[in-house]
């Protein structure tokens, strides 16, 4: 009997990759993509995967694991049970964020978030970097000097004590990037007009979590992007607006490029189907679940990012997975209390929902191209922190990680998820497709039923400079 030529092969798949959608056998030797094609050598393991669609496994370039909090706060999910979930939900690539805290070296967050991943992750990941106290030292010797390394994106915030940047320290990091060719991330929310709607809420005992969403109305979105937009035009260099909620910071970016300017676009699943209903109709304590930022809108809102994913506003779709456990002192319920707004850790999970709600609402539900899908959730993301062509794609010499995708109906349930959070926003939606096989550099890490770990063996990625093309409209 002749050797095998591969050590896997998946046959007759639908491959689709942000270009186009084609049937082919795919060759996996040594964690890499060798060859596509049809009638392939055998592989030691064969797939038959005739009649599925095949697409590049998920870059999920915006969650958050394990980060540093004020206790009794902690993250539900550190690298393990936070690449496992994503692995099961078919994302093979995960860049959290080492954050700096005001008064730390940048590098000591660098050298401490590695010690938190070290050994623990089952599928790859990079990181990005926040910055929350650009000092000279860190403007000047520690950015770029991290940068070179391959930490080649960071994450500025407008909001936030803790983390927020005033214009002029956003100008000075803005400036790093467009020097040194890094992707600087803005959280764009006005924190001043939130502190002043905070306090106004309280003074009149509006505390529930539901008013949440009424301290970060549009409006204060809508101002911070288009304050962000000018400060990258200031300083000419490009900037990708995270987690966008809706229409007015949507037409911000839309002016922006009809400007001429490189404006990119993020927006995440709970923009497409969660509301601020989901905070609480009334005021129980319930609707802490959903308690992230910006929140929630309403139907309309979902329908503009939807639109914009499906006409190239969005540049990429990511989960801003922040997992806190509901019933849980270190969680939505600090030291066990019930809290005002204020103090409710903010974040929901998706880590593993993000590719399932959207292959199945968007693709399925006829809303975007599957090329699109694989644009948005994978290739993109790829390109916009240095991981492209070895991530994000099906191509020869890519990284072997593939979805097989079922198709079917599929409820969704905690109890089948492999997060370490009590609960999920989209419990009881019916999904029609989930990850039939998840292949991580060549291994299946999840097989549709079981999640096979390889604890360890995910690698940290150093980023190249982003490759990303400007999209003008
Ligand atoms: N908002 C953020 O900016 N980050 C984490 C979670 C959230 O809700
Ligand atoms: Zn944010
Ligand atoms: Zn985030």
């Amino acid at each position: 009997m002749s050797t095998p030529a591969f050590d896997v092969v998946v046959r007759n798949a639908r491959v689709a990759t942000a270009s186009d959608v084609f049937v082919s056998d795919i060759g996996i030797t040594n964690g890499k993509i060798a060859v596509l094609g049809l009638g392939l050598a055998s592989g030691k393991v064969e797939m038959d995967a005739a009649g599925r669609v095949v697409t590049p496994g998920g870059v999920d370039a915006h969650c958050h694991l394990d980060q540093p909090m004020d206790p009794p706060v902690r993250m539900a999910d550190g690298f393990e049970s936070g690449t496992r979930s994503a692995a099961c939900g078919g994302t093979t690539t995960v860049i959290p964020f080492a954050a700096q805290q005001k008064g730390e070296s940048l590098r000591a967050a660098v050298d401490d978030y590695h010690r938190r991943a070290d050994g623990q992750a089952h599928v790859d990941y990079a990181f990005h970097l926040i910055v929350s106290d650009p000092t000279p030292e860190v403007l000047t010797q520690e950015l770029p000097a991290l940068i070179a390394e391959g930490y080649t994106s960071f994450k500025l915030y407008m909001t936030y004590d803790a983390l927020k940047l005033n214009d002029a320290q956003v100008l000075d990091v803005l400036a790093v990037a467009r020097e040194h060719g890094a992707m600087a991330m803005v959280h764009a929310e006005n924190a001043d007009a939130i502190e002043w709607l905070t306090r106004r809420l309280e003074a009149a005992g509006r505390t529930a979590p539901r008013w949440h969403a009424h301290a970060r109305p549009m409006l204060v979105e809508r101002e911070a992007t288009h304050r962000a937009i000018a400060l990258s035009q200031l300083v000419d260099v490009p900037i990708l607006i995270v987690h966008v909620s809706g229409r007015e910071a949507v037409e911000q970016i839309r002016w922006a490029r009809s400007h001429g300017l490189q404006i990119f676009a993020e927006t995440c699943p709970q923009y497409l189907f969660l509301t601020a209903e989901d905070l609480g109709i009334d005021d129980s304590y319930k609707g802490a679940r959903c308690v992230c930022s910006p929140p929630p809108r309403d139907k309309a809102n979902q329908q503009v990012i939807w639109d914009g994913l499906a006409d190239g506003l969005f540049t990429l779709i990511s989960s801003d997975h922040a997992p806190f456990r509901f019933d849980a002192p270190e969680g939505k319920r600090p030291g066990g209390q019930e809290v005002p707004f204020r103090h409710i850790p903010n974040g929901i999970p998706g880590l593993e929902t993000r590719l399932p709600l959207l292959y199945s609402e968007g693709v399925l539900g006829g809303r975007i191209t599957l090329e699109k899908f694989v644009e948005l959730t994978a290739t993109n993301p790829a390109k916009a922190y240095g991981l492209h062509p070895r991530k994000g794609t099906i191509a020869p010499g890519s990284d072997a990680d593939l979805v097989i995708w079922d198709e079917g109906e599929f409820v969704v349930d905690n109890k089948l998820l492999h997060h370490n959070v009590d609960y999920t926003p989209y419990a009881g939606m019916t999904l029609r497709a989930w990850p039939a096989v998840t292949l991580a550099s060549g291994q299946v890490v999840w097989d549709g039923h079981e999640f096979f770990p390889r604890q360890g063996q995910g690698q940290f990625l150093r980023c190249g400079p982003p490759t990303l093309r400007p999209r003008l409209r």
